[in-house]
């Protein structure tokens, strides 16, 4: 690139390099959903400290099979789905016609060097949580060393997008065209709650953000699928 293609040579030195193929393509995706799907974006919290200490009990007794909250989500995710099936349907792009799936294939945004991908689950309401913990992490760790081919990428009824392993309080994860909606979680945190007659107790508290396609949900469906997802995630046994 010479000094007449770069316009921020006149202000100091600068580095120019092409954008990856990957990032392209998904910058592109993202950049259609997001100006094509009118997205609004819910925020809840899941009281999680019974299943943080579950979890850990569980975790130390099985080492070899361990539960993450990630695969917690995903199964909450599904129950709520089941109960508000039109969270897993699919707009024509005419908007004419709403399809509702009857499988669960949930998708996962994987951060990797050369950009983001979101390989899909199969079938996550026939798997434990242990097999879904597994299956996760090796897709993402193929995912950052390999890639995924686009059959791993496809077939999606629901995404989530964890940020819960960096921080962060909430924030507005983009739609995963043509799915309806999105789960966004961010890191759970230790917050005090006030209890029956005023006690103070300290609870963990993992924030939930729902994006989701408001010509097909309204809003009072998105606060009623996030609570069930918290509750669920609140209630679920790592044997699940
Ligand atoms: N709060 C606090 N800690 C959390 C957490 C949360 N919400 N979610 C996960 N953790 C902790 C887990 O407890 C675990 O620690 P322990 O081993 O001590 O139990 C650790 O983080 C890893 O958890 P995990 O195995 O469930 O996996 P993950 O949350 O790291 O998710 C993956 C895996 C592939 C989704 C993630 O590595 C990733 O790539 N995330 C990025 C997604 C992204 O970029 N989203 C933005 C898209 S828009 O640009």
């Amino acid at each position: 690139m010479n000094d007449h293609e770069n316009p921020f040579a006149a202000f100091g030195p600068v580095e120019a390099k092409p954008v990856g193929k990957i990032q392209k393509i998904t910058g592109n995706l993202l950049h259609r959903s997001w100006t094509s799907i009118p997205h609004v974006t819910h925020n809840d919290q899941a009281d999680v400290t019974e299943f943080e200490a579950r979890r850990r009990a569980w975790n130390d007794a099985h080492p070899q099979a361990k539960v993450t909250p990630l695969a917690a989500l995903i199964k909450a995710s599904v129950s709520a789905l089941k109960a508000m099936p039109i969270f897993n349907s699919s707009l024509s792009p005419d908007g004419a016609t709403l399809f509702t799936k009857r499988y669960f294939h949930i998708g996962i945004a994987v951060d990797t060097p050369n950009g983001l991908l979101v390989p899909v689950f199969r079938d996550c309401d026939r798997k434990s949580q242990t097999d879904i913990a597994e299956e996760v992490a090796a897709i993402a760790a193929k995912a950052r060393t390999s890639g995924l081919s686009m059959t791993e990428m496809s077939g999606g009824c629901f995404s989530i997008s964890s940020l819960g392993h960096i921080g962060g309080t909430s924030f507005t994860p983009i739609i995963n065209a043509p799915e309806v909606a999105i789960l966004g979680v961010t890191k759970v945190v230790d917050a005090p709650v006030r209890e029956e007659r005023d006690e103070i107790s300290w609870r963990k508290l993992m924030p939930l953000s729902l994006s989701y396609d408001h010509r097909v949900i309204n809003g009072a469906d998105a606060a009623r699928f996030v609570r069930h997802i918290a509750e669920k995630v609140a209630a679920i046994m790592p044997g699940e």
